[in-house]
């Protein structure tokens, strides 16, 4: 039965019809305390979530939705390593790549914590020499620049920690992430670079990604075309699944470092697709990482759900996902270091939920997946955010903000979270006709800038920007997902349309290629911009 169907999904629906208009001003009038009650905390991180267009009782209703999904049970599937991934008959396990040396985590009857924990000590050890100059370059010059090709889930993970943790990381390094298969990635991060110092870390779960295998062929002739063929084993290594195909490229599968197929590719850097985060910020930054990742999942596999941070947060996005009709959530890191958080919320969030039939492979009767977006504050402030406080929008927003700065200058932190306090303050209270009119604004204005009010917004706020804290809010939104694709009934970790991009250009490439004019069999408009092509290329 669709949880559609259901009675909690019924008694939700009746209860959203009375509290709908109600303003977040009347919620805070009748209850002045809710600032105090409505939070949440689990290690480093405070949620504040009072300032939502909810009530107790909308809670309550929320929390009965998840027990009536059974959300607690397939937390357990989950963490147990049972076969969740329906569709590619696969264990969901990225909490086994952060689970402590003594944990046992089977599957099928094989103890994989084991596996995990070889790897990362490969992991450490490679890092290791090469931040300590031990592994050189071919002509046993240091390696001095590190580049990840990779793109989606084995880019957007170790790019957006690499950003995250830059100030933990070797400052005498360079790292970049080349993904686009556009040329233009790879020159730019090649530019002025010395071959003889460039270490390629080349990730894709399959070893078989166009994008990637482009890139690093490329990078193979980059490096061989100065220093020969046999530079090929001190300048490249991999992280895969296809030992096969790593061999094929040239790389020594000593220098492979292996992960599995329970791990999906968004859930992925956690695995040897970190090994160049972790050649940046060294093997015990990297364990201090994994520890808030599995502090966040213990807290998700055991507090009670009205205490549960992910739990809190899915519910709370169900209720204006499937309620109040919202298409979409922005999340807003008030820290420059969080540039590629939200791009990779994006892929976390989108392709995991983003899905139109159930587990089952019916057509869903509910809306699944939002819409991601949003960029470090307070940049957004004086552009898109004009469009949350005065559009005809209703766009849930998650403020993420730090105590501590990273670097104490001037006032600078005050003033950012000044920013970081006031905005959702505003989103909720807004500013009425009369409180604008008492500004003594002319009349001709006055519409103008009247703000409604009543965005809701949940304020996050962690002590600061560490290894160990950026692990628990990655955690907390996996989790998050989890929690929300489970009560729509989708299965959050396959991705068929990424599988279908991947093959679609394929079909054209010889095209673009022909020498001669080709036969073109695609609908009209893609032949006319093929042939386009073709003449002004
Ligand atoms: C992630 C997706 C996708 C994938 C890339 C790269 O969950 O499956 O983003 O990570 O397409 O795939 P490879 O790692 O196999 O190159």
């Amino acid at each position: 039965m669709s949880i559609r169907s259901s009675a909690e999904w019924g008694a939700l629906e009746s209860h959203f019809a009375s509290v709908k208009d109600t303003h977040l001003r009347d919620l805070f009038a009748a209850d002045p305390g809710r600032g105090d009650t409505m939070h949440a905390e689990a290690g480093d991180i405070y949620l504040d979530y009072s300032k939502n267009r909810l009530t107790s009782e909308t809670l309550q209703l929320l929390l009965a939705l998840a027990e009536r999904a059974d959300l607690r049970q397939h937390i357990d599937d989950m963490f147990s390593g049972k076969k969740i991934n329906v569709t590619e008959r696969r264990a969901v396990l990225h909490t086994a790549l952060r689970a402590p040396r003594d944990a046992v985590i089977e599957v099928d009857g094989h103890n994989v914590v084991p596996d995990v924990h070889e790897v990362l000590d490969r992991m450490a050890a490679f890092s290791e020499r090469v931040r300590t100059g031990d592994w050189t370059g071919a002509t046993e010059k240091r390696i001095r620049n590190v580049i990840n090709i990779g793109i989606g889930g084995s880019d957007l993970g170790p790019a957006m920690a690499f950003e995250a943790l830059k100030n933990f990381s070797d400052r005498d390094m360079t790292f970049q992430y080349v993904s686009n298969i556009d040329g233009t990635a790879f020159v730019e991060a090649t530019r002025g670079l010395d071959p003889a110092e460039t270490l390629f870390v080349i990730c894709s779960k399959t070893f078989t990604t166009l994008e990637t295998m482009t890139n690093a062929h490329t990078a193979r002739n980059w490096v061989v075309d100065t220093l020969g063929d046999a530079a090929v084993e001190h300048h490249f290594v991999a992280a895969s699944t296809n030992s096969e195909e790593v061999a094929r490229f040239g790389i020594d599968t000593d220098n492979m470092f292996p992960f599995w197929d329970w791990v999906g590719g968004r859930y992925s850097y956690d695995s040897a697709i970190g090994l160049s985060l972790m050649v940046a910020i060294g093997p015990e930054r990297f364990g201090e990482m994994l520890a808030g990742f599995h502090a966040m999942d213990e807290h998700f596999r055991t507090a009670p759900f009205d205490r549960n941070l992910p739990v809190l947060l899915g519910l709370i996005g169900i209720w204006y996902n499937n309620f109040f009709g919202a298409e979409t959530v922005s999340i807003l890191p008030y820290d420059q270091y969080l540039w590629r958080l939200t791009s990779y919320f994006q892929q976390l969030d989108m392709e995991s939920d983003g899905k139109s039939v159930d587990r089952s492979g019916d057509p869903v009767d509910v809306q699944t997946g939002p819409i991601v977006w949003g960029q470090p504050g307070t940049n957004g402030q004086h552009a898109y955010y004009q469009l949350i406080h005065q559009g005809t929008k209703l766009i849930p927003c998650d403020f993420i903000g730090f105590a501590k700065p990273t670097h104490d200058v001037g006032d600078h932190h005050n003033l950012l979270m000044a920013n970081y306090f006031a905005q959702p303050e505003a989103l909720a209270f807004g500013k009425t006709r009369e409180e604008v009119e008492a500004e003594g604004v002319p009349d001709h204005q006055v519409p103008h800038r009247v703000f409604r009010g009543n965005h809701p917004t949940n304020s996050i706020l962690v002590s600061e920007l560490t290894p160990h804290t950026l692990g628990q809010l990655i955690a907390l939104y996996e989790h998050k997902v989890f929690t929300q694709g489970w009560i729509w009934d989708i299965n959050s970790f396959d991705q068929w349309g990424v599988e279908l991009g991947k093959v679609l250009a394929n079909r054209i490439i010889p095209v673009l290629d022909a020498a001669e004019d080709p036969d073109l069999d695609h609908d009209s408009s893609t032949n006319a911009l093929i042939r386009r092509f073709r003449r002004l290329r």
